[in-house]
């Protein structure tokens, strides 16, 4: 088996990759966009953009790093990890925050990450619309524009700025929105922006203090979650578990505890 390639040049690829697919994705959306198909429900849409954008990054990998394995939201792939030479898997969600972007909401993002030995060591979000950039890699901290990123130092859960998301699935919905109807007296206020990969990179440099969110696929939490890391948050489940469908929290570490317990009680990770 070869050897894998440094963080950084992995990186590196990655974000030549996002760059040109999120110049495809914002082509798209100014040419109009409309639904090609649902998925799991009538409300889980994909457009021509999602499919048009991962054959694109899919593409650009097989030609710079031939061999490497590919997880995607539209065509699947390698889910059972990596069956590269070396060892490398990328996971990509060509438009993560699909319903925004086909609402035209200037927040969605390719999401772009690289995996060795089923370890994230780097990480890229690109905001189709605007632009904005973050970055990380393993031991390598987290990045947006050049600047360090640094998470929110909130310590008190009353206090705290909290973003979330809603499945497709009406029945898992009305189980988050108790969720969340139990959850708002307790803490700042709630945001819903959209885009798991967008939220941790938001909570990332503090314009959230924690997210957590039940249902989220592997596409959805890599770069993102790899950013959140590198900026100081603790990302995991409950109960000491990985993060992954059943819930991700992210949060820095005095929040994590509090968040934690709080969506334990209410059965954050439970419901449909
Ligand atoms: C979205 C996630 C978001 C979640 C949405 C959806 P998509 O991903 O980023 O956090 O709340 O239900 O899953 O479908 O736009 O790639």
């Amino acid at each position: 088996m070869g050897s894998a390639p440094e963080p950084q040049e992995l990186l590196e690829i990655a974000v030549t990759v996002a760059r040109d697919a999120a110049a495809t994705a914002y082509r798209m959306r100014t040419e109009g966009v409309s639904v090609a198909a649902t998925k799991s429900t009538a409300t889980d849409v994909v457009t021509a953009a999602d499919r048009a954008v991962e054959r694109q990054v899919i593409e650009a990998l097989r030609r710079l790093r031939p061999g490497d394995a590919v997880l995607g939201e539209e065509y699947g792939g390698a889910d059972t990890g990596p069956t590269g030479p070396a060892g490398v898997r990328w996971i990509v969600d060509p438009i993560d925050g699909t319903v925004n972007y086909l609402y035209d909401i200037p927040h969605s993002a390719v999401s772009l990450a690289a995996e060795v030995g089923g370890v994230v060591v780097a990480g890229v979000v690109r905001n189709v619309t605007t632009g904005e950039e973050w970055t990380a890699t393993a031991g390598g901290g987290a990045w947006r524009d050049g600047r360090r990123l640094r998470c929110s130092t909130e310590t008190d859960l009353g206090q705290t700025l909290v973003a979330t998301g809603f499945g497709y699935d009406p029945k898992r919905r009305a189980h988050q929105a108790r969720v969340v109807t139990e959850l708002i007296p307790h803490v700042r206020d709630i945001r819903r922006l959209g885009a798991a990969s967008l939220d941790l990179c938001f909570a990332a440099e503090g314009r959230v203090d924690a997210y957590y969110e039940k249902g989220l696929a592997a596409w959805d939490l890599a770069a993102g979650g790899l950013v959140a890391t590198e900026a100081g948050l603790r990302v995991g489940g409950l109960a000491g578990a990985e993060p992954g469908p059943d819930l991700v929290i992210a949060a820095p570490p005095a929040l994590f505890a509090p968040l934690h317990d709080r969506l334990a009680d209410l059965d954050a990770s439970g419901g449909p």
